[in-house]
């Protein structure tokens, strides 16, 4: 951390915080709030519009879905809020919105935070940093989702402060029952609090608005394998290799950093691939797909064609002096494309065309919080105010007109992201686009999926992924996952087997390595490890039609993939405080280990029965059972009641359309809908999906087709109960 900002603990002891002053500071707002109401799917939705005095209306929201200005909302006079929320204005630059923390209210969702699920009792600064320590005292993280919702039973009341200014979010520390916002802006901004509902309900109004993530291409459900950085094109052929050879699932290799000249954006390194889009041909041709790194920042040289571009469409962001910001980053003194610019996404889009040549399939944005080697802490948030336009290291130019850079900031990743999204759907007509992000901002799974960032090879981080990635679907962001084995730090076989049990059943599931550390491969920590990750990485695969049918319904209503035992289970307040369990959809319940040198655990099962997912006697819930998990198992329940569907084992996605498909049915009645679609196109937008309702009873299942868009399916389909299996014809 650099010396111009203290650490927040620091920071305190300088700056106590408002909430212990003696006298409450009196509101200085002289501008104008207007409150709306509208009804979103159901649930009562409150909006309040605060425009300061002197700023030019409310600017425009990049969290907003373009489907949200379909939404009816009415005036209401007054600007006061509901759920006994207050709001004011502090000082020039301070906004404040306060609500009651109740004994026993939890609060979940607000993004990206290393700790558990219930951000009660803890301060979190949106604030987007690279901030590579991650422990629990980190204050900030990669990404800013100013979407928090409060539990109180079984009741959720979602509060989502709509600006992408620095925030400062403590949730009753030092056990007091008042939860408090400080926003950090000269300009307007929008509020809303939505429900009370149930959580689905608060997490379906959220996801209305500020918009649901588009169906993933079918191979980025599958694994990816990466590394900081597989340095020559002759080992990232090897690596591809090693997948076959072993008959270990695999689609998709990640090139690093080092595949570039110089880390100059948009070039590859002749020295070390030489034969850039032969091998990616090659690849396709053994069902791999390539992605590769992309870095926010331009290297300021003239030999640099992108810079040469960048400087004649003058697309970076410049000082309050005009001069193009400098930016120390991979590549040396560099300039940041201002994203935020609907010019400049276009301009980023065109040099994109680049990886269209070098027939790479998908883009990783890294780096775009924006990280800044000589700024690792730009703004000391704990004094309180915003410094001046011209002293926010440069401006940046959204629709309204420039501002200071501080104050866009947590927009930076997820208009990078978006830049990269769009120009994709232009390149490649009807191809879903595959773009991940380390930074993200609210309404960013939009854009496709995010990661954690440079978690480390503990079985801490292992845990913590868990909840983590839990808030990460309840603020909007269903496709996300953590690096796989640990960025950081060096792995074991015990800890890479332990965490494919958990991993692969994250949305994103990609093993990623940090340059330096010991390889964590699937096969690199010896055969017992590879048996196991083996056999894990399988079931994930039997397992992608019931992801690709839970991307489906994140469509229709918003729910993740990874949900937290309440959203299923809201009446059971034990169910509810679990962080180490999670389903995945309604009908997997996960339930791994995450200790060193533990072989069994307490494991909770919500009421209901629940068979264990490789076979034996089910159990029954509504409380704790002792149970062991060897490294090799599927550590998940089925419930009762479900039809999964699953298909034989492949080696890649490409081979899962024609694979034989069984549905397991569980209990003597289950009941399920089922959907498929060809896995890459845009055409499921246009109805290009079939849908049936499968009904499970008297040892007989009945399909009724409720649509039937696609019919490209050449499959075999059978039924098992457990005991045999029989095919069956599905009626089209
Ligand atoms: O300064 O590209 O989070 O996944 O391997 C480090 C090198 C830059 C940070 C990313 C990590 C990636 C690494 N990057």
């Amino acid at each position: 951390m650099s010396e111009k900002t203290p650490s927040w603990e620091a920071a305190r002891r300088v700056v106590p915080p408002r909430a212990r002053s003696p006298r409450r500071p009196s509101n200085v707002f002289v501008g104008q709030a207007r409150r709306f109401d509208a009804d979103l799917e159901a649930v009562a939705v409150a909006r309040l519009d605060v425009v300061p005095e002197g700023a030019r209306g409310v600017p425009e929201s990049h969290a907003l879905a373009p489907e949200a200005s379909r939404v009816t909302w009415t005036a209401r006079r007054g600007g006061r809020l509901p759920a006994g929320m207050r709001w004011r204005q502090e000082a020039e630059s301070r906004f404040v919105v306060e609500f009651a923390l109740a004994a026993g209210v939890r609060c979940l969702g607000l993004g990206e935070l290393y700790r558990g699920s219930n951000r009660r009792g803890q301060t979190h600064v949106l604030f987007s940093s690279d901030d590579p320590t991650q422990t629990e005292s980190t204050p900030r993280m990669y990404k800013a989702i100013p979407f928090l919702i409060l539990e109180d039973g079984e009741q959720y009341v979602g509060l989502f402060v709509d600006s992408p200014a620095p925030q400062k979010w403590s949730l009753g520390n030092d056990l007091s029952e008042l939860g408090r916002v400080e926003l950090l802006t000269r300009r307007g901004f929008q509020l809303y609090v939505m429900g009370p509902a149930s959580l689905p309900q608060v997490v379906g109004a959220y996801t209305a608005l500020t918009g649901r993530s588009p169906l993933p291409p079918r191979w980025s459900l599958g694994h990816q394998q990466c590394r900081w950085s597989y340095p020559t094109e002759k080992r990232l052929l090897e690596v591809a290799r090693e997948f076959r050879r072993r008959r270990i699932p695999c689609d998709a290799v990640v090139a690093d950093i080092d595949y570039m000249d110089d880390y100059r954006v948009f070039t590859v390194s002749r020295e070390r691939f030489p034969t850039f889009e032969r091998m990616t041909a090659k690849l396709s041709r053994q069902g791999f797909r390539v992605v590769t790194i992309l870095d926010p920042a331009v290297k300021r040289s003239r030999h640099d064609a992108t810079y040469r571009s960048g400087t004649a469409h003058d697309v970076f962001c410049r000082t309050a002096a005009g001069d193009p910001y400098v930016a120390e980053v991979w590549a040396g003194k560099s300039h940041l494309p201002d994203f935020l610019r609907e010019d400049v996404r276009k301009w980023w889009g065109e040099h994109l065309r680049f990886f269209d040549r070098m027939g790479v399939a998908g883009i990783w944005n890294d780096m775009n919080e924006p990280a800044l080697f000589n700024e690792p802490a730009p703004l000391d948030t704990a004094v309180g105010e915003l410094p001046p336009d011209d002293r926010q290291l440069f401006l940046q130019r959204p629709p309204e007109g420039p501002v200071g850079h501080f104050e866009v900031r947590n927009l930076y990743g997820s208009q990078m992201a978006r830049a990269a999204y769009e120009a994709l759907l232009e390149h490649r007509p009807n191809e879903r686009p595959f773009v991940l992000s380390r930074s993200a901002y609210a309404g960013h799974q939009r854009f496709g999926a995010v990661w954690l960032g440079d978690n480390a090879s503990w079985f801490e981080h292992l845990r913590l992924s868990i909840p983590m990635l839990i808030a990460m679907g309840l603020s909007g962001v269903p496709f996300c996952g953590a690096d796989v084995g640990g960025f950081g730090h060096d792995a074991d076989g015990e800890l890479l087997a332990r965490w494919y049990q958990v991993a692969i059943f994250y949305p994103f599931l990609r093993n990623h390595c940090a340059l330096g550390k010991r390889p964590h491969e699937p096969w690199a920590l010896g055969p017992e490890t590879e048996r196991h990750v083996k056999r894990l990485i399988e079931a994930r695969y039997r397992l992608l039609p019931y992801f690709e049918n839970l991307f489906h319904e994140h469509r229709a209503t918003g729910a993740p993939l990874m949900r937290p035992l309440g959203w299923h289970a809201a009446g059971d307040a034990t169910a509810r405080e679990i962080d180490d369990e999670f389903f995945l959809g309604r009908d997997l319940l996960v339930t791994p280990i995450v200790h060193r040198g533990h072989s069994r655990r307490a494991v909770y099962l919500p009421a209901g029965k629940w068979h264990p997912f490789d076979g034996g006697e089910p159990l029954r819930g509504g409380r704790y059972h002792d149970v062991a998990i060897g490294y090799g198992t599927v550590p998940a329940f089925v419930r009762e009641g479900a039809i999964l569907p699953l298909v034989e084992p492949v080696q890649h996605s490409g081979e899962i359309a024609g694979a034989d498909l069984t549905f397991c049915c569980f209990g003597r009645r289950a009941a399920g809908v089922y959907r498929e679609d060809d896995g890459q196109s845009l055409d499921y937008q246009l109805g290009a999906c079939d849908e049936w309702e499968l009904e499970w009873a008297r040892g007989e299942l009945v399909a009724e087709p409720t649509q039937l868009g696609f019919g490209g399916a050449r499959r075999r389909y059978f039924v098992s109960d457990g005991l045999h299996r029989w095919r069956i014809e599905l009626p089209r």
